[in-house]
């Protein structure tokens, strides 16, 4: 008797901490996109409003090999300690791993950082200026 009320508080506990969550996360999804013969390489949208932990989801659409680079310059230590928390598998600092074919997706949560533009680049496309931002609300 006290055991099935333990498991019906935790059970309701778990499920309300399950719809808090997910009415608060949205997913935003990025495509990444190459067309040289009109000499687009872009992230769409490159403009990006997020909030803390927000899952964006960045996705291949053409002319792999990508990456996802937070730009360095200005950001405390805090800051990209926060950034390299929510980035799996990377290559380096502030930067995803390659991602080598079409339909390839890497997936970051929004960290807990302070209100702001953070700016990212593709490395392999970075003299082409493929470029985007996260605005943090
Ligand atoms: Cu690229």
């Amino acid at each position: 008797m006290q055991a099935a009320f333990r498991g019906l508080v935790a059970g309701i506990a778990a499920g309300f901490s399950l719809a808090v969550s997910a009415a608060a996360q949205q997913t935003h999804v990025v495509r990444l996109i190459v067309n040289p013969s009109k000499d687009e390489y872009r992230f769409e949208p490159a403009a990006l409003t997020v909030h803390p932990n927000d899952l964006v989801v960045f996705r291949v659409a053409s002319g792999a090999p990508h990456s996802v680079v937070f730009e360095r310059a200005g950001l405390s230590a805090d800051v990209r300690g926060a950034f390299n928390a929510v980035m799996a598998g990377r290559s380096a600092e502030l930067s995803s791993p390659l991602l080598t074919a079409t339909g390839d997706e890497y997936r970051m949560v929004v960290p807990r950082v302070p209100a702001g533009s953070y700016s990212f680049y593709c490395l392999p496309h970075r003299a082409y200026d493929m470029r985007g931002s996260l605005k943090v609300e």
